[in-house]
């Protein structure tokens, strides 16, 4: 049986480690171990029971296991590099890696580092916890998945399929990158401004919000054509893009975006993965981004605090 090592115990770790356990062998590896009965909530309101291996990158070093034949990053995204050096003594360096980060900073920086495959996922699938034992699938999405320079596809199609097997909606795609940079996108409209104000998403749609999220889609929309990411679903400039981000305000109307959880947990939270990729690449192009380096300056202040 192939074995996954799931690197973050987070939600969609979690919610990862369930849906593989019945298909391949799986272990779940984070800083501290996790109680080996684990509880997941379907969509449905289903509730499964199973018992999942978690172990700690220490022991998992020491152990020195057979080696995997994935493993599947699933930290926040500035936590990604620590976590993989943690557990980087006990691979060998041809190991394929799945990023699962959200934002444009863990992939290329662990595309160009590590020696063997780097495929990257991206997914709508929603998911929180509810302690140490218990994980809710909130709500069912896509996942795509490729590698940056589009060597691996076979490798991509493999875990699409087995990842289809599983439940999830998945697919193996030459775009990974133009797919990154519009949640990124999405990410960078939606984020951070529900984080500093406490809103729920649907809440930007009003008055004191709106002409904010616009003038953050007409940065990002100067800076991803610099980049050469095409406007989503055919449209042009800013209109497509501030089309896609009212969807997905419209959408996720109701939820607490993972920005604000983290500042409500008082975690750090993943401004630098977010806005940090866009603020480089419009002083790199030479393009002002003065509403993106408010918004990351804010974020700076109220994490200090933490
Ligand atoms: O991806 C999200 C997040 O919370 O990080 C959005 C799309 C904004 C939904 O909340």
């Amino acid at each position: 049986m192939t074995t996954h090592w799931i690197l973050g115990p987070g939600a969609i770790g979690r919610l990862l480690a369930h849906s593989l356990s019945p298909f391949v062998e799986v272990a779940v590896i984070g800083r501290r171990a996790l109680p080996s009965r684990q509880v997941l909530t379907t969509p449905e309101g289903n509730v499964h029971i199973q018992h999942l291996t978690s172990l700690t990158a220490v022991q998992l070093v020491a152990d020195t296991p057979e080696s995997p034949a994935f493993v599947h990053i699933t930290t926040k995204a500035m936590a990604a590099e620590a976590a993989l050096s943690s557990i980087a003594s006990a691979l060998p360096p041809s190991t394929p890696l799945v990023l699962w980060q959200n934002g444009f900073y863990a992939q290329p920086r662990i595309t160009e580092t590590w020696p063997g495959p780097v495929l990257c996922a991206t997914t709508t699938q929603g998911a929180y916890l509810t302690g140490d034992d218990g994980v809710v699938h909130a709500g069912r999405g896509p996942t795509f998945m490729g590698d940056l320079d589009n060597q691996h596809t076979g490798l991509s199609e493999a875990l699409a399929a087995l990842l289809s097997e599983t439940g999830f909606t998945a697919a193996a795609v030459g775009d990974i990158r133009s797919r990154l940079w519009q949640k990124l996108a999405v990410n960078a409209a939606i984020n951070p401004l529900v984080a500093l104000h406490g809103l729920r998403n649907g809440e930007l749609r009003g008055e004191a919000y709106s002409s904010r999220v616009v003038a953050v889609v007409k940065e990002v929309t100067a800076i991803l054509a610099k980049e050469g990411v095409a406007p989503p679903n055919g449209g042009e400039g800013d209109t497509a893009w501030l089309a896609l981000v009212w969807q997905v305000v419209e959408n996720t109307a109701n939820n607490k975006a993972s920005m604000l959880q983290d500042v409500e947990a008082k975690r750090f939270t993943e401004r630098g993965a977010i806005l940090g990729p866009l603020i480089e690449s419009a002083e790199r192009h030479g393009l002002g981004c003065e509403v993106l380096k408010g918004l990351d300056q804010e974020l700076t202040l109220l994490e200090a605090r933490f």
